[in-house]
């Protein structure tokens, strides 16, 4: 198993940070962030999740009334520290997220519940499970993530990735929604 925190020993990769609540230079994460970020995160992995919704489902993700709420769960995880949200961004159909959890074991718990409470309180109909895919390399979440926040100009939704809203992320502060 690779983890984040061995990676900073080769120089190509060097990743900064907190580790054992020790500063250690320069963050890779926003600056603004850097002390709020709990010990998993550097220790453990991020994971590359797609939630997406049924063939058949009418309600889209993207429907304010459904958007807002997701987003302010994801934060609302986030502030708790039932995960730690990279980037979460919503599609009509589906949704990406980079996420660390507290345990490795907590992942698939967590995201059942997340998906539980949206089926429960915006009539989300979610397909069974979901994608998950384990980011190895900081440079690997960078991509990762580039691609996500790309998603909607590639589906021609938008022509610039700033200008999609349904989207949060660790640091943001002010909620555009
Ligand atoms: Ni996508």
């Amino acid at each position: 198993m690779i983890e984040f925190a061995r990676l900073r020993q080769t120089p190509k990769n060097s990743i900064t940070g907190r580790m054992d609540g020790v500063a250690t230079g320069e963050p890779w994460f926003p600056g603004r962030l850097h002390h709020e970020i709990p010990p998993w995160v550097i220790t453990g992995a991020f994971f590359h999740i797609r939630l997406r919704i049924a063939r058949s489902a009418v309600v889209r993700l993207t429907e304010v009334s459904v958007a807002v709420p997701l987003l302010r769960a994801a934060a609302d995880y986030h502030q708790r520290q039932s995960w730690y949200c990279h980037l979460l961004l919503l599609m009509p159909d589906h949704l990406h997220a980079l996420l660390a959890f507290p345990r490795h074991e907590a992942m698939s718990e967590v995201v059942r519940r997340f998906k539980r409470a949206a089926a429960r309180c915006q009539g989300i109909e979610w397909q069974d499970g979901y994608f998950d895919h384990r980011i190895r390399t900081p440079a690997e979440l960078e991509k990762t993530a580039d691609y996500i926040r790309r998603n909607p100009v590639v589906k021609r939704l938008c022509v610039q990735p700033e200008e999609w809203r349904w989207v949060w992320a660790a640091g943001q502060v002010v909620l555009p929604w």
